[in-house]
C-alpha cells in the first residue's frame, strides 16, 4: 500500500463525482501511485459513499474474466467489484443512457448465494441458483481507457445489472452458447467457456480475491461471474437481451433519447 486513507478517500470522491455528474475524469489512481491494494481501498471508499447515501450492498461482480480481456490489459488475474441495490434493474426493465457516461452492455451468468460464504466452501453448497444476466458497464474514465489500478478503483466499471429468472444449478455450465441481442439481432455470440473456462471458477476467484479485502459473499447476494462476449455500446432506444442456452434470457431496454427522467 502506498496511499494513505485521506488520499484514497479523495480519489474515491473524484470518481463518485464523475459518476454522479456523468462527466468522464482523467485516469487518477495510477497517476497517484496506487498499487492494486490501494485501488481496492479506493473502491471500498467509493462504494462506502453510495452506502452512506442509503444504497444497500447486494453482491459482487467479477471483471476481466476472459483471457482475451486479460491479455488486452496485460494482466493474469481477474478483478472484482461491488454491487448495490441502486444498480439492480429488474428483468425487462429500462435504463436511461443519460444517467451514464458511455454505457456498454455485456451478457453474463449470475449466481445466487445460498448462505454466507466462507473461503473453501464448495460451489454446490454455497450457490442456490444460476441465471442469465446483463451487466451495464460505464467506465468513469475518458474514452473508456484505464490502467489496472484505475479500473479497480472505479469499481470495475460497474454501473447496472439485470438478472433473468433464477434456475436450479444445471449439470454443466462450462460451455453453454451465449448471444447478446440488440433489437432482435445477434450482435455478439460466445460461450460461457469464455468466463475463466467455466463460470464456476469465477465463484472460486471471487471468494479468494474478496477475502483479501475482508469481504465475504452473503446469503441472498448476487455474484456476476463475468462477460461471455465483448461489451457493446448501449444506445438510446435499444432493446437488449442476453440469451444463455439452457438457462434462458435476461433483458432490458434503453429509453429513447429525451424520454428519461431528465
Ligand atoms: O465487467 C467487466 O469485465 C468490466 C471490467 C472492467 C473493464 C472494462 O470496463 O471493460
Ligand atoms: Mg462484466
Amino acid at each position: 500500500m502506498t496511499l494513505d486513507k485521506e488520499r484514497a478517500a479523495e480519489l474515491a470522491a473524484r470518481l463518485d463525482e464523475a459518476a454522479r455528474s456523468r462527466t468522464a475524469t482523467a485516469q487518477l489512481a495510477a497517476a497517484a501511485g496506487a498499487d492494486t491494494d490501494d485501488a481496492y481501498a479506493v473502491q471500498a471508499a467509493l462504494v462506502e459513499r453510495r452506502l452512506a447515501r442509503g444504497e444497500r450492498a447486494v453482491g459482487l461482480k467479477m471483471g476481466l474474466t476472459s483471457h482475451a480481456k486479460m491479455a488486452q490489459m496485460g494482466v493474469s488475474e481477474v478483478i472484482w467489484g461491488r454491487l448495490t441495490d441502486a444498480m439492480d434493474v429488474p428483468d425487462g426493465g429500462s435504463v436511461d443512457t443519460a444517467d451514464y457516461i458511455h454505457p456498454r452492455v455485456e451478457p453474463e451468468v449470475a449466481f445466487l448465494m445460498a448462505r454466507d460464504v466462507e473461503p473453501g466452501d464448495a460451489f454446490e453448497d454455497a450457490v442456490a441458483a444460476v441465471a442469465p444476466a446483463l451487466e451495464l458497464i460505464d467506465s468513469r474514465y475518458a474514452d473508456f481507457r484505464f490502467s489496472l489500478p484505475d479500473v479497480i478503483a472505479d469499481n470495475t466499471s460497474a454501473a447496472a445489472f439485470t438478472v433473468g429468472p433464477w434456475q436450479p444449478l444445471p449439470a454443466g455450465l462450462a460451455d453453454l452458447p451465449v448471444r447478446l441481442e440488440i433489437d432482435g439481432e445477434t450482435v455478439e455470440s460466445g460461450s460461457t467457456a469464455a468466463i475463466l473456462g467455466d463460470p464456476r471458477r469465477a465463484f472460486e476467484e471471487a471468494v479468494r480475491l474478496a477475502d483479501r479485502s475482508g469481504v465475504r459473499l452473503r446469503e441472498g447476494w448476487v455474484l456476476l461471474a463475468g462477460a461471455a462476449t465483448a461489451a457493446v455500446p448501449l444506445r438510446p432506444g435499444a432493446a437488449v437481451r442476453a440469451v444463455v442456452e439452457g438457462l434462458g434470457t435476461a433483458s432490458l431496454h434503453a429509453l429513447p433519447e429525451g424520454a428519461g427522467r431528465g
